[in-house]
């Protein structure tokens, strides 16, 4: 009687330990490379990797990026969607861009209704027939369209929109230098409970240098918008042109082995130096096609030198289980 519970022990050890291996075998794998392993200040990063899912590339998968200067500072937060389907067709009435005709393309028309060309509302993706005025013709495509395409993902947590606004509040398409200004993320909670999140932004200039990032950590209660504002000081030396501003959602930061709780957004406004008003831009996600991630930034004069490290996690829905993968690489920026 006694053997008969000592083999029952063995066999259950036996298949704990078959689950066990199991288990390892569906490893979720990233990995991240930089293209040198030392720059000199005026070079360009590039980062880069794979998300691997028992070596196999994956479908569908969120990847955080940090990247941390000598001091354990941020220079930036990145996150990137790769999939492996192909981008959603083009529909018409489908405003905002995101593959599926619904009531925010809607109200893309509703805000610039009645405008014509050179109202500061007009709004030229709203004026679908293009005639120079938002009317009940361009609502109508919309109408004809409405409900199709594919649905978005319904993200846990989910940035609405992020952009650039004046001490008042009101988005500003043009940011002088030296001046102050304010960056907005606006995010939901689209579940029932709350739910911890590191809300971030980085911004940077035409040439791809990052200007500044700022987190949020908070315990976000379900729907919204909620906002993350915060100070940001165009620098004196920031390139003129176009600059862009790339909002993100984690668990946790990257570097504290925190996933990207959905895709990123981004805006962009002018970096000029004087400044007039002009309508602001509207607001993109960041999607690559493929298992691949790549980023890169500029390194600007004023960047500290010594050893930087990046750090990245990737979040993958296996459709049964989450899993989740960090790694992290270093490289070294000197003068030249
Ligand atoms: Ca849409
Ligand atoms: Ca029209």
């Amino acid at each position: 009687m006694r053997k008969k519970i000592i083999y029952v022990y063995i066999l259950t050890i036996t298949i704990l330990l078959i689950n066990l291996s199991q288990v390892h075998a569906l490893d979720l794998t990233l990995t991240i490379q930089t293209d040198k392993e030392n720059y000199l200040i005026g070079e360009t990063v590039k980062i880069f990797g794979q998300v691997l899912f028992d070596g196999q590339k994956v479908n569908e998968s969120l990847v955080g990026i940090q990247v941390n200067n000598p001091d354990n500072n941020p220079v930036l937060y990145r996150t990137y969607f790769i999939y492996e389907v192909e981008l959603p067709p083009v529909i018409e009435g489908d405003l905002n861009g995101d593959g599926y005709v619904d009531i925010f393309d809607a109200v893309k028309i509703a805000l610039a209704f009645g405008s014509e060309y050179g109202d500061p509302n007009y709004d030229l993706t709203a004026d679908i027939n293009k005639d120079g005025i938002v009317d009940i013709f361009d609502m109508v495509v919309v109408g004809i369209h409405f409900g199709e395409g594919t649905p978005p993902h319904t993200w846990r947590i989910e940035i609405i929109d992020t952009f650039i606004a004046d001490y008042y509040g009101r988005p500003v398409a043009q940011a002088k230098r030296g001046s102050l200004y304010f960056i907005w993320v606006r995010f939901k909670n689209n579940q029932q409970n709350y739910i911890k999140a590191n809300i971030t932004y980085t911004v940077y200039d035409s040439e791809g240098n990052p200007l500044y990032s700022d987190r949020v950590a908070q315990s976000v209660p379900p729907g919204g918008p909620h906002e993350f504002v915060s100070a940001f000081t165009v620098p004196t030396d920031a390139a003129l042109g176009t600059a862009k501003i790339y909002a993100n959602a984690y668990s946790n930061l990257p570097q504290d082995k925190g996933y990207p709780h959905c895709p990123e957004k981004s805006s962009s406004f002018e970096i000029t130096s004087s400044s007039t008003s002009q309508q602001a831009s509207s607001v993109i996600t960041v999607q690559q096609n493929e298992s691949n991630y790549q980023t890169s930034f500029h390194l600007k004069t004023d960047m500290k030198t010594g050893t930087y490290t990046a750090h990245a996690t990737a979040f993958y829905h296996t459709g049964v289980i989450i899993l989740l993968s960090y790694n992290s690489t270093s490289f070294t920026v000197s003068s030249p």
